[in-house]
């Protein structure tokens, strides 16, 4: 097909990648992506295979801290759209790793944004920001005008990602975009983030793997949307004439241990004759609460969100019931 668009993913192996590549296919898109070498290259794609799309995706070797090869692999494929969702994503870890955080998550994102200023700059881009950004900041709902305060190597990274994709939008009129994205999960989500680990821990309970959940601070409030509907709303910021910051949330926070309790109720459970408080899983410096407003996001782009927490917690425990059993 002549007019078939290319689309370019980093971090095409994780979760948002595995739905982004999903939702590309069917409208009809070639989608490549990045996929770092690993002595375990057969579960590379193990998030691919479980949306059964790892066969129509072309993944190319490479990594977003080798500038040339994004610059051999982005004149090679000549993508219409690039979306730069590959990071070290976990913040607990970016306090053990602070700097490979910041080669990856923050100058990571001006070695792609370099590459397609060379290689394509009529290109449209995306870029992974973060509601981690807002950090101290609590206004009644975040939004695009409200100042950021990160708390973390992780947020700090992201912020420099999310003001160098802005700075490339002004100072080389690229088609760069970036989305503040709140929490999104699914049952792609890694078992170190604390939905997938408490609705892993909910099975395991309820099989009679384990007797008990360790948490951390459960006082935490985050706004939780479904990773599907998130990577819609990336689709939707690069079909615009003019690119922007967007916020994209549910408008809803919930603590992390209400969130527990949408998964343990589900199975007949009760929470508090399982869960465990471990003071090693509290963080150097929290995010209290996250709540944003996705106002700019449903007038601007006609985007909402399709699926609840309640539903989505569901889904996973459903998926771990399965996976485990
Ligand atoms: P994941 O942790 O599931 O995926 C991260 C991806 O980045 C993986 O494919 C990983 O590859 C890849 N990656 C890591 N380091 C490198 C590197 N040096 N070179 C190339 N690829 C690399 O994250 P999510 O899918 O949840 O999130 C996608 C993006 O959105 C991330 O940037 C994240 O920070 C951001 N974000 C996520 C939110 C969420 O709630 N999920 C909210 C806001 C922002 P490998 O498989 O080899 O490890
Ligand atoms: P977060 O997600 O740090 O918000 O970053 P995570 O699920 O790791 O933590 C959410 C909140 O839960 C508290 N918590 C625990 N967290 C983990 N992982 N494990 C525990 O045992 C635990 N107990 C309590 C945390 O302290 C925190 O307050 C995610 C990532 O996807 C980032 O990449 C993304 O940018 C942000 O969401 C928006």
């Amino acid at each position: 097909m002549a007019d078939r668009k290319t689309a370019f993913i980093t971090g095409i192996t994780g979760q948002d990648g595995a739905y982004l590549a999903q939702l590309l296919l069917e409208k009809g898109y070639r989608v490549t992506g990045l996929v770092r070498r690993s002595s375990t290259a057969e579960i590379n794609d193990l998030r691919l295979k479980w949306l059964g799309v790892e066969k129509d995706v072309e993944l190319i070797d490479g990594d977003l801290t080798d500038l040339s090869g994004l610059i051999r692999t982005i004149k090679d494929i000549r993508p219409d759209e690039i979306y730069n969702l590959a990071a070290q994503s976990f913040v607990k870890s970016s306090w053990q790793q602070p700097l490979l955080t910041g080669q990856v998550t923050a100058i990571g994102v001006t070695n792609i944004l370099e590459a397609m200023r060379i290689e394509a700059p009529e290109a449209r881009f995306y870029q992974a920001s973060s509601s981690e950004m807002y950090g101290l900041i609590q206004e009644d709902m975040q939004s695009e005008t409200t100042p950021f305060y990160p708390r973390s190597p992780y947020a700090v990274a992201k912020l420099y990602g999310h003001w160098i994709t802005i700075n490339y939008r002004e100072s080389f009129n690229l088609h760069a975009s970036s989305g503040i994205l709140f929490n999104h999960e699914s049952p792609l989500r890694g078992i170190e983030f604390v939905t997938r680990k408490v609705t892993d821990g909910v099975a395991r309970i309820k099989l009679g793997l384990e007797n008990e959940l360790r948490l951390g601070n459960i006082d935490a409030k985050r706004d939780w949307g479904h990773s599907k509907d998130y990577v819609r709303a990336m689709w939707l910021m690069l079909q615009q004439d003019v690119a922007d910051d967007y916020v994209i949330a549910t408008g809803v926070t919930t603590t992390v241990r209400d969130m527990c309790r949408i998964a343990f109720e589900h199975v007949g459970l009760n929470l508090e004759d399982h869960l465990v408080i471990d003071p090693d899983l509290f963080r150097p410096a929290e995010v209290d609460v996250l709540l944003g407003n996705p106002a700019k996001a449903k007038a601007a782009l006609g985007w909402e969100p399709e699926i609840t927490l309640d539903q989505m917690i569901v889904e996973m425990v459903e998926a771990d019931l399965k996976r485990l059993g």
